[in-house]
């Protein structure tokens, strides 16, 4: 879909929970820094106080008319969430689930890129470093909330998790994994399932798989169990581009790629809705990382490239484009968080990408 690039964005700013709170700070004056630069565009952000605290306060994670607030931006900033005190699947499915699915934000994009300057276990095998990107399908599969307990207490206490595969769904993900594929220069797709063991919704996978790609007659591709995929991403990592995969295949994999190309500390992710009726939603891989809140050593360049992928979904190209030059530039010249190896603070890294970009 063509879309006019605007000169002014209202931005949703969810920093949330732990170091989302330093790390979105971060990402807001470097993007800040970057329209005072370029005088490209103008971009306002506003702070959205949901999260744990909020819970705390009002019993939960969102207000009511939380998904028509988020309507009326153009996008949303996302920070973490979770938090030590409550139970894991209580914050997820209060906040991020509770956004992405009824703004039908269906594609988890997750780019994986090594940094020059930066270590990656990856470099042992070959030097160069990988460039991978992706595809989560993000509003099904595992994550349908569907299933229940029963017995409960007793030695036959039951727990079902029910993974819900559409044919809709499915194809609206492989038709983008597709689409992305065939936008960048290797033109290969692997597309990870488990149709070996899960022989309904992965099956359906498959026949979808080949369904679509016969509109893509120029992207290679192939399939792969999830199971062989890990042993394929450190073995022959430069065997692989594009991959998609389902909701929870994809979250673990996501993360195993990011520490092999460095740092989950530098992995982005972007939730689309593709058709574009719904604002997207732009959020670091990482958790909330409570053991390192407050330190000020959270790698905030996750957070950053975030952004940089939620200025490109705006239209505003050049600006994303000169963004991850000085992301780069900055990996280079060594100003690295702990997690990279190095001993630079989260406000290090600011400073050093916002010189950058006046320079
Ligand atoms: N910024 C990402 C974040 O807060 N993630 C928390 C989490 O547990 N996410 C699980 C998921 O994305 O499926």
């Amino acid at each position: 879909m063509a879309v006019t690039p605007k000169s002014h964005y209202r931005i949703a700013s969810i920093p949330a929970d732990g170091i989302g709170q330093e790390v979105i700070g971060a990402a807001i004056e470097v993007v800040n820094a970057l329209a005072k630069t370029l005088q490209t565009f103008t971009i306002e952000f506003e702070h959205l106080p949901w999260g744990t605290s909020y819970y705390k306060g009002h019993g939960r994670y969102i207000p009511e008319g939380a998904l028509d607030t988020l309507r009326s931006f153009d996008a949303g900033l996302f920070g973490s969430v979770g938090a030590p005190d409550v139970p894991d699947h209580i914050s997820l499915w209060g906040l991020l689930l509770a956004i992405r699915g009824p703004l039908q934000l269906y594609a988890n994009v997750r780019p994986v890129r090594t940094f020059p300057g930066t270590h990656s276990p990856l470099k042992t095998i070959d030097e160069r470093g990988v460039d991978w990107m992706i595809i989560r399908e993000n509003s099904e599969g595992e994550y349908a909330g569907q299933g229940g307990r029963s017995h409960l207490g007793q030695a036959w206490e039951t727990a079902t998790e029910v993974a819900i595969f559409t044919r809709i769904g499915i194809e609206r993900i492989m038709r983008f994994a597709f689409e992305t594929a065939q936008s960048r220069p290797a033109k290969r797709l692997t597309v990870v399932t488990k149709s070996n063991s899960m022989r309904n919704g992965m099956v359906l996978w498959d026949e979808v798989a080949l369904e679509v790609s016969k509109d893509f007659p120029d992207v290679q591709w192939d399939k792969m169990l999830v199971d062989a995929m890990t042993v394929r991403m450190i073995a022959k990592p430069y065997s692989i581009d594009t991959i998609v995969g389902t909701n929870l295949h994809m979250d673990i994999i996501s993360d195993m790629a990011a520490a092999l190309a460095g740092s989950i500390g530098i992995a982005p992710s972007s939730n689309l809705d593709p058709t574009r009726k719904n604002p997207s939603l732009f959020e670091p891989v990482h958790g909330s990382a409570f053991d390192i809140t407050g330190k000020g050593v959270a790698n905030p360049i996750a957070a950053i490239w975030s952004a940089a992928e939620m200025l490109r979904w705006l239209r505003a190209s050049e600006a994303a484009d000169k963004l991850m030059a000085s992301i780069e530039r900055v990996c280079q010249s060594g100003t690295l968080t702990p997690d990279l190896g190095g001993n630079a603070t989260t406000t290090d890294v600011v400073d050093a990408i916002i010189n950058d970009i006046y320079q």
